[in-house]
């Protein structure tokens, strides 16, 4: 059979073949359906705001509608579509890092949700000046998971986590009115802002845009990843396996797929359940094999170790392998192709959260309150479909790679303090990376981050860019899919250095890392804030300063638009692989891409191919070095 040239992972050839050979289809059959995209909405110049509408305008070509029936010019109506898929990816991160609040809230000694890391929750305590002393640990806790709780509607002040920054950041956001109050009201204000007839100029509205970020980055987010430690605990370092080979022939395999930890960590507890285990016995199978997908995977992998299944663009393949007795997800970055898919095999595909209801999929919702006992009668619905597996459409394709995971900050300072640290003052900071980044042994850092998108090859983008800056002795701090493309492809893997040039190389055999470091799901680029924040505190330079960069090379979500104006905002130059639909107006291409750096600092570049992206972040890193005064020159290795 033909290449599918869908993917640089063979594994997914393989099974976009078998689908072809089934009959199914995947969103790479669904991306060719949809022929030629629409010229107005790629470039951000449809509005549907009101019913006066849709106007779609043309104002480059000098004829036809030069503005909407309400007089919006294309920076405005391509600003107000930007700003909104900023709040969109706000709200999203954000109803996730509430959700994790409300199970810290419930958190009891002799619940199902119990306090795992109580050194990081009295810190946050002590951060938000929570009482701690003579009180119960648990007390404490639900305090903190109030206070977390006051930041999306409080009526005033600024978010509390912002103070994290280093002062020149803060500054910076403060000159420009930028910081942001409750997280709920600068998703309110976008849509109050964009509504028909409200703000009607572009730089105001990406202003807004800019806001609401920080508002997820270092809100909504930064509150996800926090108490998911306090709750979950920190990520440690640890082994496992990725790709859709660590699927089990013998064994009952069940996929979380989705985003919170509150659901995928009660699975992990009813997988081990001993009377769930024999009746996975007892319908003949050797046991149960969980793998996660998306997200959800990350955080179970940084916390368990769990295997990893695959990224966004695989989800489908999960099922087409035939082996698979259940899907179970809660919310976001679900394609509800599953439904339909999953009746072509025995898989059942159930759905969890009142959030993400999905036709077609068999619903049993969770329920927090007795979180265990629901994850069992799921996990039990998956064992009972055991039976239903038709061996013959089986197919497990055998390559899987083993990758190091669990890269938490504080991981990352333990790991650095276990080898370099002779300074016992020293201990716990990241005193020893910036000392290398200083020397010059490292050039850099670059976060990769984000999804998979058909419009670019599967895995390609990612992978391409990892491997030319590890060769240029740039280490890389990666979350969400991306993350899990660079498991795949090995680079998570202490043979891994071998790809990376003198320095990185030396550095990872000195601290015992792999040159790429999985920090976890997308709400943990929070992490990555917070890494860089402190790198750049113990250098005395505002963030924009370091030669750090970002990039999402295979960005499709919202979140992920959300996401990149946050790290732009923070003072991250980043680095986009697929365009956004902002080509309709040159004002806000010119404000994205030019005045930013202005503004914040920071900008973003726009580049589909890995191989130049690498160049240009290379660049910026050598010239942000200069500017420091840092070495020039390759360290002496
Ligand atoms: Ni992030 Fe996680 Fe993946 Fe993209 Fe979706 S799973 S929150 S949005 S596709 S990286
Ligand atoms: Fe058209 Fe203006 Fe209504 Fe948008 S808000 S649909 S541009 S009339």
């Amino acid at each position: 059979m033909e290449e599918k040239n869908y993917s640089i992972d063979p594994v997914t050839e393989e099974l976009a073949r078998k689908a072809e050979k089934e009959g199914v289809e995947t969103l790479w059959d669904r991306k060719k359906a949809m022929k030629t995209p629409c010229g107005f909405g790629e470039q951000g110049l449809c509005c549907r705001i009101c019913a006066m509408g849709p106007c779609r305008i043309s104002p480059t070509e000098g004829k036809g509608a030069q503005r909407g029936i309400c007089g919006a010019t294309a920076d405005v109506i391509v600003a107000r579509n930007l700003a909104r898929m900023i709040a969109g990816g706000l709200a999203t991160h954000s109803d996730h890092g509430r959700d994790i609040a409300h199970v810290l809230h419930m958190a009891s000694r002799d619940g199902n949700y119990k306090i795992t890391d109580e050194k990081k929750l009295l810190n946050l305590a002590a951060e938000w000046k929570i009482q701690t002393e003579n009180r119960d640990i648990y007390d404490i806790a639900h305090e903190v998971a109030e206070v977390a709780l006051n930041e999306f509607g409080k009526p005033f002040g600024a978010l509390k986590l912002l103070e994290r920054a280093p002062e020149q950041r803060k500054q910076v956001w403060e000159k420009n009115q930028i910081i942001p109050g409750a997280i709920d009201k600068e998703i309110v204000t976008i849509m109050h802002s964009t509504h028909i007839g409200c703000c009607a100029n572009a730089e105001d509205l990406i202003y807004k845009g800019m806001k609401g970020s920080l508002a997820d980055g270092w809100g909504g987010s930064m509150i996800g990843t926090e108490l998911s430690d306090i709750l979950f605990g920190v990520p440690v370092p640890r082994e496992t396996e990725a790709n859709l080979g660590v699927l089990e022939e013998d064994q009952v395999n069940i996929i979380v797929h989705g985003h919170e930890p509150s659901l995928s960590e009660m699975i992990v507890l009813a997988v081990e359940d001993p009377e769930l285990l024999q009746l996975a016995k007892e319908v003949g199978a050797k046991g149960i094999n969980l793998a996660g997908m998306c997200c959800t995977s990350n955080e179970v992998t940084m916390r368990h170790g769990i295997k990893i299944a695959g990224n966004f663009a695989q989800q489908e393949l999960a099922i087409i392998t035939g082996a698979v007795e259940a899907v179970i997800v809660d919310v976001q970055c679900i394609f509800p192709a599953l439904a339909p898919l999953a009746k072509c095999y025995h898989t059942k595909f159930i759905t969890t959260s009142p959030k993400a209801k999905i036709t077609g999929a068999t619903h049993i919702e969770f329920e927090e309150e007795k979180a265990l006992a629901s994850a069992k009668q799921i996990v039990k619905e998956a064992i009972l479909n055991f039976k239903n597996r038709n061996k013959e459409k089986v197919f497990i394709p055998q390559a899987k790679s083993p990758a190091m995971v669990g890269y938490s900050v504080e991981a990352i300072k333990n790991q650095l303090d276990r080898v370099v640290n002779s300074n016992i003052d020293e201990i716990g900071t990241l005193k020893p990376l910036a000392d290398c980044i200083v020397s010059g042994v490292l050039r850099g850092a670059a976060g990769i981050v984000g999804c998979n998108n058909p419009k670019i090859k599967h895995d390609y983008g990612h992978i391409e860019l990892m491997k030319e800056l590890i060769k240029n002795d740039i280490i890389i701090v990666t979350t969400g899919c991306a993350a899990q493309a660079a498991a795949k492809a090995g680079l998570m893997s202490k043979e891994a250095r071998k790809f990376a040039g003198k320095g990185l190389e030396r550095v990872c055999e000195l601290v015992d890392i792999p040159p790429v470091l999985h920090m976890g799901s997308c709400v943990d680029i929070s992490r990555i804030l917070l890494l860089v924040s402190e790198l750049a505190q113990l250098l005395q330079v505002d963030m924009s300063a370091l030669p750090v960069v970002g990039a999402a090379p295979e960005w499709m979500s919202e979140k992920a638009v959300s996401i990149g104006t946050y790290v732009v905002t923070s003072g991250i130059d980043t680095w986009l692989g697929v365009v956004p639909p902002v080509t309709g107006s040159a004002t806000v291409v010119d404000l994205l891409t030019n005045k930013a750096e202005d503004i914040v600092g920071a900008k973003f570049y726009v580049e589909p191919d890995p191989r130049k992206a690498a160049q240009q972040m290379i660049e910026r890193i050598e010239e942000k070095r200069e500017a420091l005064g840092l070495s020039l020159a390759e360290a002496e290795a």
